[in-house]
């Protein structure tokens, strides 16, 4: 974002400056944020691949997690942390791998294949408008649209912290009806 353009977009409050420590001591909000790794790499403008972060991505990170930014920019964000493999849609792999981010990474928090199975084939028929059997970004801002906690959830520095998919927020819209949790998939018949 040109320095102008994120002026006028953004002023970010100096406490979530403060609350938000990327590097070198991470919060324990940050640490304890699944999507550390790949947030990191959707900022990153690092010619070396390394996906560090420079100041000035540090502040488009912080600008797209503020109240000051619009779904439109939160929901773009959010779509290319979740797009694991950097192709443009979001396909069965990156639902598969968004969905062990949430659960965790312990062997009792993983979903059977089953329960993936039918989770996937819910989010992909509530998202997939075109059923090309991968979800883009519009059609991925389609559901955001039906999340309204969505914007608020997409934060940092606060409790909530830099989880994009917290239990009360966009998964919630992503999840058959019902249940407002990945926890909640296991209740699938
Ligand atoms: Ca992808
Ligand atoms: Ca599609």
């Amino acid at each position: 974002m040109p320095k102008e353009q994120r002026e006028n977009a953004c002023s970010v409050p100096l406490l979530l400056v403060a609350q938000c420590q990327p590097c070198p001591e991470p919060s324990p909000s940050w640490q304890a944020n699944p999507f550390q790794h790949r947030i990191c790499h959707v900022f990153s403008t690092s010619v070396d691949g390394d996906d560090s972060l420079s100041f000035e991505d540090f502040l488009d990170m912080l600008s797209a997690f503020s109240d000051a930014a619009t779904s439109d920019i939160k929901s773009n964000y959010a779509f290319r942390i979740f797009d694991f493999n950097d192709d443009g849609v979001l396909d069965r792999k990156d639902l598969e791998e968004l969905v062990n981010c949430l659960t965790g990474q312990g062997e009792e928090a993983r979903l059977s294949s089953a329960e993936m199975e039918q989770l996937i084939c819910n989010v992909l028929e509530e998202s997939d408008i075109d059923k090309d059997g991968t979800i883009n970004l519009s059609e991925f801002q389609h559901v955001i649209s039906r999340s309204p906690d969505f914007v608020s959830t997409f934060a940092v520095g606060r409790a909530r912290a830099l989880c994009v998919c917290s239990s009360s927020g966009f998964g919630a819209g992503w999840l058959p009806s019902g249940n407002s949790s990945v926890q909640g998939a296991r209740s699938i018949p």
